[in-house]
């Protein structure tokens, strides 16, 4: 039997949830605190490399000026810029979809068949939520609505295994909160995360959302 860093074991058949909960919490120190540092850092090292490796030919392997001439640059660049526009423009259309809240946008600005009974008002401020609710019924829809009292702030909620499901964008001093209509399925502990950059903190401006069956 599979046994998870916490004690717990697998029941038969779904050994593999303990697993993916500890995995999202081994992902959660990759964004926060130092293992983001070295994740960034990780990132920039081939750049990093590069540079080195350039500086380090032009002062010591090969000082003199380039034997190419400028008008040879020319036509290699038209080359260059013209493929990377068109691979920009091809990437960014083929992987619309794949942006979690364009893809739940159909569902969210629709009106649910059912009305409206669950409500969560909460102000973001500089770095924490201050929630009407934490507690939501499953397959009812609820309305969220958020202000902000500072900066810009976002509320992303991610389901219980890691995805995320939506997320808003709260500016300060706006007339109307920002809205959204959503039907959670499963019963769970939902993680909310700020991604809207909003200061030194910004990676600890998380919250739970608990998502209860209904009755
Ligand atoms: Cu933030």
């Amino acid at each position: 039997m599979r046994v998870a860093r916490d004690g717990r074991t697998g029941r038969p058949g779904e050994p593999i949830e303990i697993y993916k909960e500890e995995a999202i919490a081994m992902l959660d120190s990759v964004f926060t605190g130092w293992g983001a540092f070295w994740a960034v850092i990780a990132m920039f090292a081939p750049f990093a490399l590069m540079g080195i490796y350039i500086v380090r030919r032009k002062s010591v392997s090969d000082t003199g000026p380039s034997p190419l001439q400028p008008s040879e640059f020319i036509p290699l660049e038209g080359v260059w810029l013209t493929f990377a526009f068109i691979f920009f423009v091809i990437i960014n259309l083929a992987g619309l979809k794949f942006i979690p809240w364009a893809a739940a946008a159909p569902s969210l600005t629709a009106e649910p068949a059912e009305p409206i009974t669950q409500a969560v008002d909460f102000t973001a401020k500089s770095w924490a939520y201050d929630l009407s609710s934490r507690q939501i019924e499953a397959g009812k829809p609820v309305r969220f609505s958020g202000r902000s009292s500072d900066t810009q702030h976002g509320f992303a909620v991610y389901h219980p295994d890691g995805r995320m499901l939506f997320t808003m964008l709260m500016m300060p001093n706006t007339t109307k909160a920002t809205s959204v209509v959503y039907t959670f399925k499963d019963p769970g502990t939902y993680k909310v995360r700020c991604l809207e950059y909003c200061g030194i903190a910004h990676h600890a401006m998380q919250d739970e959302l608990t998502v209860v069956k209904s009755n």
